[in-house]
Order: structure tokens, then sequence, then C-alpha cells
């Protein structure tokens, strides 16, 4: 069904001559015989086929930057979150039905095929996917971009669900090879650590430069892969490095039989890009990370500035020819490492230096959190980057002296706002070098962008008003409807035409097809065969038998307490109640989905992994409940079980805490694949609602200067505990081992948080206008009708949300980019 209604390319397409070009591959450059190949080979033969023909796009794209001398951006992020390539460099080739029939002609499935391509998981969550979908938009918009990474050989760990709880195993993603890269040795670049820091004669101090001598060096080794744009010619590059030793094994010590200590120092050098470092949260690896970091900060400033000096014989140019883009904070040693090579390397005076820097960096904030605001001890800072840490004192000492000269001597306000935080073990805070470095510093929504000026960088935003924006996030389109929901796109297409995989504004034009019968019924048609091939894939997985009739509730992202899953359980539980104390009673049929992972040393997210199992097992063999309710936790949440999860969605639970979460991008994913909302105003919901209106979602829930004052007046969960008959009868279940029944103190822990110990993120105080709001929502969904017309208007009032119009707007405001221009391309839109 998928595929073949989405196929829609040239007619003129030569299916006989793509069908040689794999048997070409498959014979020369994977080397099998036709007759013994598995998935996995036609696998690789046909991507290695569709990726020469992006190569022709690449090279044209390439030679026209130069030839165009373009200002080209640098988007540095620790994480990108790709997923699968296949099915979306075809449909960027408009190539899909060609290559569908071609295998067929061989006897081969492409969808069995398409199954076999492993995640490119090289990230954990938002932040992630958001630097994946920035650069599909780029391409797209032909912005002259480049994102730098790591080449992680093991990504997201896999989750499995074992005895209803998380265990964690290696990812590794590249066992059969990656089609989609070109390893260049011939670009690598020295890396280094440790050692000592000389004074350089003849400079004068402070502020000098020096020479970094002594240190232990790694290779960082480059791999490209490509990033097609969609319905145009131009195409990016990503460039991930991986860690190589400077010297291979140490032949004496292996030639006297101790192979250990041969490879001892091969394997430390090269453990740098082994794997993608789990999140914030734990604390282990903090050093390696700090390794990472600097490693692929190192590689990625030495090779953009090596591009820039190949058209350039000064640096006078470089704020018109280079931004950099920092994705949060995990690339800031972008900033010292630059300073680093003009300085030390390129003899620039301070000032000259400091000036290109300010006016080249960018950042971007994702999060409020404490506990992933980044700081380093100074210590350790200083034993791995000795150069590095003395130019943050450096800058330190410039920016408070010139505090000081403006504000008199406010040493509270200087403490403050010093890049090294005094009032413990000394630490550098990151984000505050980011601030001081970058021209543009921005949050992800409207709400977060104003928070981050209250809050963290208060005393910044005051100083340096005019460097603070929002750039609301958004989501491509491409990957998020026309390749995950086939049959909504199909639908689209032959109602308002193509136009909107480029333009997701023309989704506007579906608003008065919401009075239409034929037209609604047609979108609820689509979203039923979503649901079966969500259901067959629980089936298949995890031989639950889901009803397609019941609506489908749907949580899905990173387990944290802030994102309040636990939320969604206590209405879970809620249900099963009133659903056993009035069989009769017309309750509205729910399955309740949930997936997401919880970082190995957050115990408490995988308490709620477990009560989440737990309570499904009770439910879903309560025969007393049958079709009325059924609870699963699909295992390994990943972007390409996204792709299935989002568009079978009937409703998107968007519940934390006012003021917590920063965006949010699953929110628009399911919003533009037609679920509706149950959701807090935090994030991006807040600019949700305002395109989808208020009347088409259902908001709940204490707003964030509520949130605040509650905590100010001293939060009392126990009182909602008290008064509330409903919600104690939930939380003494959880208590008393109503779903733990062999170990009834299991979830003790869960009710203390809640109830004893603070409450951290409000669930309590949350609880009765979630439960309440929940009704409405049951209400809406007995007339189907009246639901689908509302999914319509959601659908209609997501063309802000495209990761274009948020790219359109870092490239205007913060880069000052222009779109390479290529010969137009002849996709039709
Ligand atoms: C996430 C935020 O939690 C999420 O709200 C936002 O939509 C996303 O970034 C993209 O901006 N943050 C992270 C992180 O993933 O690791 O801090």
């Amino acid at each position: 069904m998928t595929i073949e209604e989405f196929a829609y390319d040239h007619p003129d397409r030569d299916v006989a001559a793509f069908k040689r070009a794999v048997a070409n591959k498959l014979i020369y450059t994977v080397g099998k015989d036709p007759v013994a190949a598995s998935q996995d080979d036609w696998l690789h033969a046909t991507a290695a086929a569709v990726r020469d023909q992006l190569v022709e796009r690449w090279m044209a794209t390439t030679r026209a930057n130069y030839k165009q001398d373009l200002k080209r951006v640098y988007y540095l992020s620790m994480e990108f979150l790709i997923g699968r390539t296949f099915t979306n460099a075809l449909l960027a080739l408009e190539l899909l039905g060609t290559v569908k029939q071609a295998l067929a002609d061989f006897g081969v499935d492409i969808e069995a095929v398409t199954e076999r391509e492993p995640d490119a998981a090289l990230g954990n969550g938002g932040l992630g996917r958001l630097a994946a979908c920035f650069l599909d938009s780029m391409a797209t918009l032909g912005v002259p971009g480049m994102g730098y990474g790591i080449r992680y050989e093991y990504g997201m760990f896999r989750q499995r669900i074992v005895d209803g709880q998380q265990l964690e195993t290696p990812d590794y993603w590249l066992t059969r090879g990656n089609p989609w890269e070109f390893q260049r040795p011939e670009v690598n670049y020295r890396v280094r650590f440790g050692g000592r820091v000389q004074k350089r004669d003849g400079h004068g101090e402070p502020y000098g430069a020096a020479h970094w001598v002594d240190t232990h060096d790694v290779l960082a080794v480059a791999y490209d892969t490509i990033i097609p744009g969609y319905g145009t010619q131009a195409t990016n590059t990503l460039r991930l490095w991986s860690a190589r030793a400077t010297e291979e094994i140490d032949l004496s010590a292996f030639n006297r039989g101790n192979y250990m200590a041969a490879v001892e120092s091969k394997n430390h050098s090269e453990n740098v890009s082994r794997v993608l470092y789990p999140d914030d949260s734990t604390p282990s690896g903090r050093e390696l990370r700090l390794h990472q970091e600097y490693f692929f900060c190192s590689a990625s400033v030495q090779d953009l500035v090596r591009r820039y000096l190949r058209t350039h014989t000064n640096f006078d140019k470089l704020p018109d020819k280079v931004s950099i883009h920092l994705n949060d904070t995990h690339p800031v040693l972008a900033v010292p490492e630059l300073m680093r090579l003009l300085l030390d390397e390129h003899n620039l005076p301070w000032d000259t230096a400091w000036a290109h820097t300010q006016k080249v960096f960018s950042y971007t904030n994702h999060t409020l959190m404490h506990e992933a605001l980044e700081t380093w001890p100074v210590e350790m800072m200083g034993r791995i980057l000795p150069r590095h840490l003395q130019i943050i004192y450096d800058l330190n000492a410039r920016f408070l002296a010139s505090v000081a000269q403006k504000y008199g001597g406010d040493h509270e306000l200087m403490r403050r706002l010093s890049l090294v935080d005094e009032s413990g073990e000394r630490r550098v805070r990151m984000a505050y070098v980011a601030v001081l470095a970058s021209h543009s510093i921005n949050g992800v929504s409207g709400l977060h962008s104003e928070l981050m000026k209250q809050s963290i960088f208060a005393d910044f935003a005051k100083l340096f008003p005019e460097r603070f924006n929002n750039k609301t996030n958004g989501v491509t389109p491409r990957r998020w409807l026309a390749q995950a929901n086939p049959p909504l796109a199909s639908l689209l297409d032959a109602r308002i035409g193509r136009g909107w995989r480029r333009d997701l504004n023309q989704l506007q034009a579906l608003k008065p097809m919401a009075a239409q019968p034929p037209f609604v019924r047609a979108f609820r048609h689509a979203k039923r065969e979503n649901k079966l091939r969500l259901a067959n894939w629980v089936e298949q997985h995890m031989g639950i038998v889901l009803d397609t009739d019941a609506m489908f509730d749907v949580q899905v992202k990173r387990m944290h307490e802030y994102k309040r899953q636990l939320l969604n359980v206590l209405h879970v539980i809620t249900r099963y109640h009133r659903i056993l104390d009035e069989p009769d009673a017309p309750h509205v049929p729910r399955v309740v989905v949930f997936a997401g992972k919880a970082a190995s040393a957050y115990a408490m997210a995988k308490m709620v992994i477990r009560l989440i199992n737990d309570v499904g097992a009770v439910i879903n063999n309560d025969e007393r409940v049958g079709k009325l309710l059924k609870v699963v936790f699909l295992p390994n949440y990943s972007v390409s079980l996204a792709e299935v999860i989002m568009p079978a969605a009937d409703l998107s639970e968007q519940i934390s805490t006012a003021g917590t979460e920063a965006s949010g991008t699953g929110n628009m994913k399911f919003a533009l694949n037609g679920a509706l909302t149950i959701g807090t105003l935090d994030g991006a919901n807040v600019e949700m609602q305002q395109n989808v209106g208020a009347e088409n979602i259902f908001i709940f829930g204490h707003t964030t200067p509520e949130v605040a004052d509650i905590r100010a007046q001293g939060y009392q969960p126990r009182d909602y505990y008290d008064n509330d008959i409903e919600l104690r009868r939930v939380l003494d279940a959880i208590r008393d081992g109503e779903f733990s029944h062999g170990e009834p103190a299991r979830y003790q822990q869960v009710f203390d948080t809640l109830v004893n110990w603070g409450d951290n993120y409000l669930l309590l105080a949350d609880y009765a206008s979630y439960i309440e709001m929940q009704e409405k929502v049951d209400a809406l969904y007995r007339d189907s009708d009246a639901w689908t017309r509302m999914a319509i208007l959601n659908v209609a009032g997501m063309g802000a949300f495209s990761s274009d119009r948020t790219i359109a707007e870092y490239s205007h405001d913060i880069w000052h980019t222009k779109p390479v221009t290529l010969p137009a391309h002849d996709i039709r839109t």
C-alpha cells in the first residue's frame, strides 16, 4: 500500500537503465552474484546506484559554491539523529517508483529492503533530530551549509524491554558498512590534548601568542555524507570525524609478545569517537566527553579555516564568508579553538582575532534544565586543554574589566557574569563562553526564548539585549509527512497539489475542506491505514492485538520527569478504575502508546518505564477491561519507529510542566500528521495553539507564571492527595502494589516523589485539569466527524512549523547567507 500510492516519478525515468546500474553495483561493488544476493546486498547495491546520482548534484553544488564565493554556514553539533537515508534519497531524486519497479523486476521487495537499513542514531533526542531536520532544510533552501559532528561507531543504545524493564545494548550500526558515506583519509587533522603552554618570544603579555607543546595527539579523519535538497539540485555535506591513532600499534611491544600493550595507546586514541555520550545525567565518562567535544571542534575549525584560506590570503573577510553555529554548548570549544588558530598559528593580534570570532559565532540554547547546562572543572580543562583554558581566562579578564568600567565595582554582578564559577570547585561555564562569543543567541520557541532571557542569561540579556532572539523550531515536511505518511501525502497531492513539500503554508488550502464530507471521509481513511500499520507493527513485535477503532493516545519522547510520562500513567490508572467501577458506562476505547529511552543512569526515568509496563500488564490482561483500554510500551524508540507512530496517532500528549520543555518537535510532527494535541502551555505548544486556533487544541494545566507562583508559595502536593479522592486512589494503588503484586513496595519511591518529596514537576497540581480535559477529548472522539474536522484544521494550521521557515529565519537574521544559484531542477511542485 504505502510506497505504491506514493510513487510519483517522471514518466520518462528509465527502469531498464536503473536495473543495469543496480546489477552492476551488485556484481562489481558488492561482489555478489544476483542469484545469491541477500536483502542487505540489494540494499547496498541499490544505495550505491542511487548515490551515484546524488554525487553529480553534489559536485555541481560544490563547484557553484566556490565559484560564487558564498558565505558558508558551519553547523556544529555533537548529535545528528538522521535515521534512515534510503527512502529519503529516493524521494529527493523522485526515483521511488523507478527503483521499486527495478527491484520488483529482480524479484526483490523494496519495502523489505528498506527495512534492512539501520538507523543512523547519532543523537539522543530532540536536539539531534532538529539538527537532522535543519540539514534537510538548508539543502532544500540552497543555503551553503555543512554539518560537522562525530562519526560514532556506536550510536544511541538499543533498548530492549525485559520483564518490563529497560535493558541497554550497544548499537553497532556500521556492521554491514554504511553505503552513504565517503571516507576521506586524505582529509585529516591532528587534534592535540594535554601538554603545556610556552610563551612565545617577541609577543607581548598578556594575551600574546603561545606554543602548545608536548601534547598527545589524535587524528581526526573525515567521513562525508551527501545531504540532498528536495526539489533542487542543491546538495550539502555532513562531515563527521572519526578518531584514528597517530601511530599504529607499538611493534616492539608486539614483538615482545605484549599484545595488549601494543594496541593500548591506539585504542585509547580511537575511543574518542567510539560511543555517543548517553546524556547529561550520566556522571561517568565526563573526561571522555570533554575529549569528544574538543576533538570534533578542533577538526571542524581547522577544516573550515583551511577551506577559507584556499580562496583568501588573509583573514579580513572571514566574517563575510564564514558563520559557525553552535548547536547548544557542546561545541563551544570551537570558540577558543578559533582564537588559538588565529593567535598562535596565524599571528593575528588579539583584538582582531576576537572581533572576527564574535562576528562568526552564533549559538542556540535548547534547554533551561540546570543539569544540562555544561560546566567543566578548571582542573580538568587545564590538564586536557591548557591553552584553551588560558584563552578563556584571558577572555574573562578582558570581559570583566569592561563590565567593571561600565558598572563600577559591582562585585556581585561580576561574580555572576564570570566565565568561571568560583562558588565551589572552580568550573568554566560553557554557556557563558557561548554567549560572550556570539553575535546572536536564540532560544527555540517564543516562550523559551523569553524565559532564557529572564533566567539563565538574565545578566547577559541586560548587557547585550541586541544579541538575544527567538527562532521557533520546525520539522521537515519531507521526512515527517511525505515519507512517513504516504496515505495522507497522496490525499494532499490529489486535493491541493504537491507544492506543500517545499511550501508548507500551502496546507492552509485544507481549511475549507474540513467542511466537505467526502474529504473528511478520505482523511479518516488515511488515518485508519496508518493506525493499521502501527497495529501490525505492535502485533508482530509485541504480540498484542490493538483495536484500530479505539483512540490511539500517544506519548513518545525521551523519558524524563519534566515531560511527565507519569502524569499520563495517572490518567491511565484513573481510566482503569472508572471502567472497573462503571463497566456499563459508555467509555471511549483507548490504546495508550508510550515509547522512549531513559538515560542509563537515570533511575527514576527507568522506574517510570517499568511502571508503564507493569500497569500495561495488569490492564491488558484484565478481562473486565477488554477492548476499552490497552497500554503498550513500544521498545527501542527511534527515528524509523517514529515514522510509523506519528501518522497513526489520534491524540498527541505534550504535557510537560509549563516552563520546562524548550520547544518540543514531536508536538509538531503529530499535529502535521493529523493528531489532536492535549498539552500544557509550554514550549512550542503555545505557538501551535495560536496557529491552529485555541478551539482546536486541548490545553490544560497551570501556566508558567502560575507554576512559579505555586512554587513561590510553597507547593504542598500532599494537599492534592488528601483532597482528591480519585487521585488518592490512583496513588495508593501505585504505592500498595496493585501493579506489582510480587513486590508491593516496588513503587513506593514513585509515590513518595509525588506526595512526600515535593513533586518537583507539579503532577498533582495539574492532575485534575488534565483529567477534565481528557474527558473533553473523549466527548469529541465520540463524534468522529467533528474529531476529523478538527484534525484537518490542525494540519491546515501547521505551515509555520516547517523547518524551512526556521532555516529561512536563521539564514536571514543570523547567518546572512545567500542561497547558491543552480540550474532550475525539473521537479514538479
Ligand atoms: C531539546 C529540548 O528538550 C526540546 O524541547 C527541543 O525541541 C529540542 O531540544 C530541539 O530544540 N533538548 C535536547 C537536549 O534534546 O539534549 O538538551
